[in-house]
């Protein structure tokens, strides 16, 4: 089983290569970005709390997308294995996923942590911000401030996957069907 975490900060490209990664080897997409949209579109309380939080560019709370992994893991029994994109953001997170992947006799494959700077990102966000409509890319304060909550929060999660020998990283500057083929490499020398 290939379960991989797909690490980076916002605009780094995680969605989009985890697209290809999961037709490439037939894995199950897990982005708790996704998950959350979804709620929000539905209307749901859980969807209406998440959605001012995420609006002001700041992570929601860790219990809400630990429990939509946990269901979404139990709803994927036969999978062939996970890519978790945007997930874990926190270290408790990724101490709660540890034991979610223990208590089904599974582990974390690898992390692979997508590296871009911040001047990229954030010129790459506003191009999205312009036809995605999403309220968290419209403007330069909102995106600085997600990349302020991903280097307090998020990336200590690179050292907690380097302290299990797990961590590696791919350059995500460059054409994507480079940056494809080299994630491709590292998930085959994980597998
Ligand atoms: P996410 O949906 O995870 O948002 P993201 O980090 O902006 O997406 P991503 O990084 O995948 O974007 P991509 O690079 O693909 O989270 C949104 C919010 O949800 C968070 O701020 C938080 O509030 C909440 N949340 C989610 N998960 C959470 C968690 N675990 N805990 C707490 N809160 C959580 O795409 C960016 C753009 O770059 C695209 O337009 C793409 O086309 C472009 N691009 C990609 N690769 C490129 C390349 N090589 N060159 C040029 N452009 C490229």
């Amino acid at each position: 089983m290939l379960n991989i975490v797909l690490f980076g900060p916002p605009g780094a490209g995680k969605g989009t290569q985890s697209a290809r990664l999961i037709e490439h080897y037939g894995l199950v997409h897990l982005s708790t970005g996704d998950l959350l949209r979804s709620e929000i579109s539905a209307g749901t309380e859980l969807g209406m709390k998440a959605k001012s939080l995420m609006d002001a560019g700041i992570l929601v709370p860790d219990e809400v997308v630990i429990g939509m992994i946990d269901n979404k893991l139990s709803q994927n029994p036969e999978s062939k294995g996970f890519i978790f994109d945007g997930f874990p953001r926190t270290i408790p997170q990724a101490e709660a996923l540890d034991k979610l992947m223990e208590s089904r006799s599974i582990s974390i494959s690898g992390m692979i942590a997508l590296e871009v700077e911040e001047k990229e990102l954030i010129s790459r966000l506003l191009i999205r911000g312009q036809s995605s409509g999403r309220p968290d890319d419209q403007n330069e304060e909102l995106i600085a401030q997600r990349v302020k909550e991903y280097n307090t929060k998020t990336a200590p999660v690179a050292s907690y996957y380097k302290g299990q020998d797990k961590f590696h990283s791919v350059y995500g500057i460059g054409d994507i069907d480079q940056i494809f083929s080299e994630l491709c490499r590292v998930m085959d020398s994980l597998s």
